[in-house]
């Protein structure tokens, strides 16, 4: 019998149902010698019912399915044993399982050729966006047919028009973005008690998450959300204000707040008025850090002060859009999703970095187009 490609295509774990997949020419004659169809005979065009036979034994009560040129889908019950005996059956036959195949954390299986393994990335972190916005922008860039990094790839695999280095510089250069969208960053609201991290966070969010209140030490606990700013994903942190205190549960707040801080992409720094110093001592955040001026509204006229520091109300709303676009531009350099191709998985960095480390060397970079 001729090789052919054989892969249970469901999930690991139990359903109720489960798939395998089988391509090449010697499939019907594999199915003719394992499936006993129901009806008299088998029409390979058309779907069937019947039970599979492995060695003179019934295996299982299956469904034959035929998805287009030499490939079927047999639909067995879902118990993994079984699906992985069938397929068991199916490597001893002949079968082999083929190495183009994406396996992904949910388990889901695709096979892939060319930019199909862009489409299948894009696909399946596509159920965790919560943006149409980016949903159909990641569609776009994973869509061959259409002006994304698919396409780039495709072309630049294929040597044509563009010139390789260059344009794979471009689309590496967009890389922060590219992943922050599917691995959010980490903003942190941070200042003194009573700065107004609360009522901003809330804006932010927009709903009454967080108790806002004229008492200072109000927030404890870090709270965190997933906050989508001009449609770009952000973990959002809120916490206690910076203050030494004699309180223990205060303590570990602050404690808390400061670790976070240590560790977060961008930490928002709110002065409230009459504040001049608000990190106290504290470490330098360097580029880490956004300083502005909360509660602006009680500082009149509503204008950024002297001191060029961002004027905002998170009470009123003034200067959060400014705010906004400045955070992104500190975390992506851009405060819109660019229709420019780029790539957005790890998988498609660590390919490019690869690419253009050859190309230096100037190697042959045509078996690494090849995995994309
Ligand atoms: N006028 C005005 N008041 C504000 C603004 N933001 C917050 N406040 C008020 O200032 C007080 C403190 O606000 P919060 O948002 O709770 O401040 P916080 O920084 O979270 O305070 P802690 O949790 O105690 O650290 C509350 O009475 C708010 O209503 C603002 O933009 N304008
Ligand atoms: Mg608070």
């Amino acid at each position: 019998m001729k090789p052919f490609d054989v892969a249970v295509l469901s999930p690991p774990g139990e359903a109720a149902l489960g798939v395998v997949g089988l391509r090449g020419e010697a499939v019907a004659a594999l199915i003719r010698q394992l499936f006993r169809p129901r009806a008299r005979t088998w029409n390979p065009a058309q779907s069937a019912y019947g039970t599979l036979t492995v060695d003179g034994e019934t295996l299982d009560d299956v469904v034959v399915v035929p998805v287009g040129g030499d490939s079927f889908m047999v639909t067995l019950h879902g118990n993994p044993t079984l699906l992985h005996a069938f397929e068991q059956c199916c490597l001893e036959l002949g079968g082999e399982r083929p190495d183009n195949l994406l396996q992904f954390s949910s388990g889901f299986v695709v096979p892939c050729t060319g930019s199909s393994s862009i489409r299948a990335e894009a696909l399946e972190t596509i159920s965790s966006i919560g943006s149409l916005k980016i949903a159909t922008w990641l569609l776009a860039q994973s869509d061959p047919t259409e002006d994304g990094f698919a396409a780039w790839v495709a072309e630049a695999a294929s040597g044509a028009s563009v010139e390789p280095a260059t344009e794979a510089v471009v689309a590496m250069s967009a890389r922060r973005w590219g992943i922050g969208l599917l691995d959010p960053p980490t903003v942190v609201l941070s200042g003194p008690p009573n700065a107004g991290k609360s009522t901003l966070f809330n804006r932010f969010v927009g709903r009454p998450r967080v108790v806002e209140d004229a008492s200072p030490g109000t927030t404890r606990d870090l709270i965190v959300e997933l906050v989508y700013v001009r449609e770009f994903p952000i973990r959002l942190v809120d916490g206690a204000g910076l203050r030494s205190s004699d309180d223990f549960i205060e303590q570990e707040g602050v404690r808390r707040m400061e670790r976070v801080r240590g560790e977060a992409d961008l930490v928002v720094e709110l002065v409230p008025p009459g504040a001049s110093e608000i990190s106290d001592g504290r470490a330098d955040l360097g580029t880490r850090a956004l300083k502005i001026r909360s509660r602006f509204d009680q500082i009149l006229p509503v204008e950024p002060g002297d001191d060029g520091l961002l004027g905002v109300s998170g009470q009123t709303g003034d200067g959060v859009e400014l705010l906004e676009r400045t955070i992104l531009q500190r975390l992506y350099g851009i405060e819109d999703l660019p229709s420019d191709p780029a790539p957005f998985t790890m998988r498609q960095i660590h390919l490019l970095d690869l690419l253009v480390e050859t190309m230096k060397k100037g190697g042959d970079t045509r078996a690494l187009w090849a995995q994309f």
